[in-house]
């Protein structure tokens, strides 16, 4: 079995019911259990900041498929909720993000885990901080928390627990 770290956003309405129907494809998935999910942030967007605040959360998973398969899934699942990939990094019906995949540190061209920009994404430490205080990050050897030790303030604010997960 292989212990992955998925990030999930939205910020197209209704944000909720998308990050809700995206955890139910996955936990319907015979292949897929979900292991912990995080409550759900109201965060500001990060890169392209002309457009709406996001729900964001992170969810750790058991899974048989390989990275390549899970990827597959993440975007035929992406496909279903009709996203729209017009502007890189622009408003999105849901993000399917793999961060972490066991202790793997891929870098061809379809799949980089650890994913490249995590460490910088106070919108994915937060969360993922909440369900893995302790987990050592493949690659760079640190915890969520050492980042988000070295991240300005003002991205921390940008980041608000909006509702509690169960
Ligand atoms: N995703 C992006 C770009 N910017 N900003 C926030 N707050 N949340 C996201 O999920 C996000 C973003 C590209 O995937
Ligand atoms: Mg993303
Ligand atoms: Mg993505």
């Amino acid at each position: 079995m292989n212990s992955v770290f998925i990030a999930l956003g939205s910020n197209i309405e209704p944000r909720e019911e998308y990050l809700r129907s995206a955890l139910e494809t996955l936990s319907e998935d015979a292949s897929i259990f979900i292991r912990k999910k995080s409550s759900i942030y109201e965060t500001a967007p990060v890169g392209y900041t002309d457009q709406s605040d996001f729900l964001n959360m992170v969810i750790e998973i058991d899974t048989s498929l390989t990275s390549d398969d899970l990827l597959q899934f993440c975007q035929e699942t992406e496909q279903k909720f009709g996203r729209d990939r017009k502007i890189r990094f622009g408003p999105r019906t849901i993000d399917l993000d793999i961060l972490i995949y066991n202790q793997e540190n891929s870098d061809i061209e379809s799949l980089i885990i650890p994913h490249p920009r995590m460490h910088e994404r106070a919108f994915v430490l937060i969360p993922l901080d909440e369900i893995a205080s302790d987990l050592i990050i493949p690659t760079w050897g640190v915890r969520a928390r050492d980042f988000l030790n070295e991240l300005p303030e003002s991205d921390l604010r940008d980041v608000k627990k909006w509702r509690k997960n169960e």
